[in-house]
């Protein structure tokens, strides 16, 4: 037997709830084949409230793993933390290069909790190099109002606005999470096609122990494209998946929470609305 091969372009999150770790356990999840190619460690400071370190990967280092894996002829990938404009451009063409259609963005700029964008530099070399090969790009509200110009988004009709900008940065399907910011009574996503907008929603989840949504989504989405879904499906379906992680995160010390990234395979999944703008 065979597996689907599922790539994630990331980082490492120590804590184990997000990056290549929340990416990897998604892609079992799913049935599919994980691989990854390392772009920075993040550490956490138990003496200092847990804020982040942020070590990048040697260039050389990075490319040795890209051609690694893409020598294994990869199905679907996702990127996710790309610490530095040499990776992001590295990254970019390596993925130009493969042909690989089923190609998932999350414009990672900042981890949950840690409110600065963290590589303001970062966003002009995603548009540049990452936008123009992604079938699915996956901002939350912060990184689409960062990648669209738009500034801070608050309403459905303000991720209306970035989307169609995102998209013709070259990004084939954007999705904007919504997450806590937005001014909405459901947690909502939206997806938008290049011609017409979808409304993903679902009931919020009342909890802080979130750590690694994103990342979660993104890599579900990934897989589900492997697995052969539309994109509309894959996104859904993630949404689903994600939804019920969510609701089962848990504490795993005083300062972080995450997904529970296998529950979906345990545990009743919530019921999400699709509605046509
Ligand atoms: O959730 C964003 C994120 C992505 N990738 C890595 C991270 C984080 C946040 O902690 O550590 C590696």
């Amino acid at each position: 037997m065979t597996l689907k091969k599922t790539l994630t372009i990331a980082g490492s999150d120590t804590s184990g709830g997000a990056g290549i770790q929340a990416d990897l356990k998604t892609f079992q999840e799913h049935g599919t084949y994980g691989m990854n190619a390392l772009t920075v460690i993040v550490t956490m400071d138990p003496e200092n409230g847990w804020s982040h370190g942020i070590h990048p990967i040697a260039l050389d280092t990075v490319d040795a793993q890209l051609k690694t894996a893409f020598s294994t002829g990869v199905d679907a990938l996702k990127t996710g933390m790309l610490p530095t404009v040499d990776i992001i451009e590295m990254a970019g063409k390596a993925i130009a290069d493969s042909g690989i259609r089923d190609v998932v963005i999350d414009p990672v700029m900042a981890c949950k909790g840690e409110d600065e964008v963290l590589f303001p530099e970062n966003v002009d070399a995603m548009i540049k190099y990452l936008l123009p090969n992604a079938k699915v790009v996956t901002p939350n509200l912060v990184e689409a109002g960062q990648l669209s110009g738009e500034g801070t988004l608050q309403t459905v009709e303000d991720m209306q606005a970035a989307a169609e900008k995102i998209h013709a940065h070259g990004a084939e399907f954007v999705v904007i999470k919504g997450g806590k910011q937005l001014k909405h009574d459901k947690a909502a996503d939206l997806l938008f096609d290049g011609k017409k907008h979808y409304l993903l929603t679902s009931e919020k989840t009342d909890t802080s122990y979130n750590h690694g949504a994103g990342c979660t989504f993104a890599a579900a989405i990934t897989a589900n494209l492997a697995n052969g879904q539309s994109v509309k499906d894959a996104v859904l379906n993630a949404k689903i998946f994600v939804a019920t992680a969510i609701q089962h995160g848990w504490k795993l010390n005083e300062y972080v929470g995450p997904v529970m990234h296998g529950a979906a395979s345990k545990f009743t999944k919530p019921e999400v609305e699709v509605t046509e703008l």
